[in-house]
């Protein structure tokens, strides 16, 4: 084990024991051609660790140890609650480790330590708990149709299931995918992103020691196009779950035809919020900065364009200038001031600075920020100045495409029509907010926005309790809440003949 972990001492003086491995049966072994992943932190762009990079022969070994898992009774046959009780077991260990949990989050990803301890360990645990409650819940029903039948469903695991996971949330996006999964028996091959490869293999060790059996959970490191195209496209996968870009959500679409796997997307968006001009002002600027600023604008569902009603737009613009001013505060992510740290690579904090020059020149108007942020230490690091374009037309880039940024458009719109029109003006439909007093026009418009989630007189304020997902090209079929479950099981048919041949 010695050659597959090292000793680590994070910024914030943290020591601890990072795995390096694959997690394959509970234990940790090498990839097979000795291929490494190297993890940089963003704040400085310093050399973190190496870790094993997995090929798809590599795949190959997960998903036997997922499959004799799967037909193992140890697993098979296990009472519901008692898988209930590991889930349970799993997020108590993870309340107990969660400072070094948001230490590796903070220090690899570069979000605020603060935000990953207290939102997203949070997350972690109260969604593994959410789940193991559910465990013993997952009925089917008994369906009536007449003296002579008993018809009755059985909701059994699907099998073996792929988890192709992003950086923008590591650990919680795994517990978001593991936590239905393990509730409903079904065993798992994981893939973590390349970019944040250091968290979920110290979470490895928690799912050992919570007592899940070898082979249930497997997860690995590894390249998307090597290790995840093996994933979507394992004939011994019987389904995969995704999240990341709507490009390769299409990608593993089509991998994953080869054996129809049953599939999850949850992919890109351009979520619209609008602004009514009897909103609460106040209110309304508060969440819509929270609701494109938090996470450094990594988040899928970021309200990344503002739609304001053309009365109060400008008083909005203002307002909405003075917030980032006084709340985003850029720094090192291990200083408890620190509002927004780096973005997670140099890939995506070029794709942002990329797209400031994309909005100036479709000759949008460069409202604030619009360059690389270079005030942290000695000036290295992803760092970018949270940027708001206004004149912005519907045909520019940087209000059709996402930018995964602290980058905001704000458009003004005349009516509740035109409002409608700008916010369905997309190939997207994830998230979407509405902020108004007026309760029936609120949930009329609610009812007509294209997106799988509706926030009024709000902005992210999502929870594992309530299903999320998209609609047109930002996903397929629903993560969280009780819809999880039917991501996670067959419904089979039973019927059983009462009557007699006549
Ligand atoms: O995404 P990818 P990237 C969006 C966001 C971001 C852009 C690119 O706009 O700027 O996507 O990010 C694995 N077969 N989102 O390049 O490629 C990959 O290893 C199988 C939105 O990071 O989609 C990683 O584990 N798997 C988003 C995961 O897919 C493949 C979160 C995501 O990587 C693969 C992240 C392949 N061919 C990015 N190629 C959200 N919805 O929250 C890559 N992967």
């Amino acid at each position: 084990m010695s050659h597959l972990s090292v000793e680590l001492t994070a910024p914030n003086g943290k020591k601890y024991t990072q795995p390096t491995g694959l997690f394959i049966n509970n234990e940790w072994v090498a990839s097979s051609k000795g291929n490494k992943i190297t993890s940089i932190n963003p704040t400085d762009e310093s050399e973190i660790a190496q870790v094993h990079a997995a090929e798809p022969e590599d795949v190959d070994k997960a998903v036997e140890a997922a499959r004799a898992a799967f037909n193992n009774p140890t697993w098979r046959d296990m009472a519901p609650s008692d898988r209930g009780d590991l889930l349970y077991k799993l997020s108590q260990l993870v309340e107990q480790n969660k400072e070094v949990l948001a230490t590796i989050e903070t220090w690899d990803n570069g979000k605020p330590y603060q935000v990953a301890l207290n939102e997203d360990l949070a997350e972690v645990s109260g969604c593994l708990k959410y789940y193991a409650g559910y465990a013993d819940k997952v009925h089917g029903q008994v369906i009536d149709t007449g003296p002579n039948k008993l018809a009755y469903t059985i909701r059994e695991p699907l099998g073996v299931c792929g988890q192709i996971i992003p950086w923008n949330y590591p650990l919680g996006m795994a517990a978001w995918k593991l936590g239905p999964a393990l509730a409903c028996g079904n065993t798992i091959v994981m893939k973590a992103a390349e970019q944040t490869p250091l968290s979920i293999l110290v979470f490895a060790n928690l799912i050992k020691e919570a007592g899940f059996p070898p082979g249930v959970v497997n997860i690995l490191n590894g390249h998307g196009r090597i290790a995840g195209a093996a994933i979507a496209q394992h004939l011994g996968i019987d389904k995969v779950a995704f999240t990341g870009s709507t490009a390769t959500g299409k990608e593993i679409m089509k991998s994953a035809s080869v054996n129809m796997k049953n599939i999850t997307l949850e992919t890109g968006g351009k979520s619209p919020l609008l602004v009514f001009d009897d909103a609460d002002m106040d209110q309304a600027i508060k969440w819509s900065h929270a609701g494109i600023m938090s996470n450094m604008g990594q988040i899928c569902t970021a309200t990344s364009r503002i739609l304001v009603q053309e009365g109060i737009y400008d008083k909005f613009v203002e307002a909405f200038k003075k917030q980032v001013s006084e709340v985003s505060k850029v720094g090192d992510p291990f200083s408890d001031e620190t509002f927004q740290g780096p973005q997670v690579t140099k890939a995506q904090y070029e794709k942002v600075l990329n797209y400031i020059e994309a909005g100036k020149s479709d000759g949008a108007t460069l409202a604030m920020g619009g360059e690389a942020y270079k005030n942290v230490g000695e000036g290295k690091g992803f760092f970018v100045s949270p940027t708001v374009f206004t004149n912005v037309k519907s045909n520019m880039r940087v209000f059709r495409e996402e930018v995964f940024g602290p980058f905001v458009v704000i458009v003004s719109f005349k009516d509740e029509e035109d409002a409608l029109q700008k916010a369905n003006d997309t190939t997207y439909g994830l998230g979407s907010a509405i902020f108004t007093k007026d309760i029936v026009r609120a949930h009329k418009l609610a009812r007509r926005i294209e997106a799988g989630m509706v926030w009024i007189n709000s902005s992210q304020d999502s929870d594992f309790r309530i299903p999320f997902g998209g609609v047109k090209q930002s996903g397929i079929g629903r993560e969280l809440g009780e819809a999880g479950l039917d991501a996670y099981t067959n419904k089979k048919a039973v019927h059983v003949n009462l009557g007699t041949w006549l």
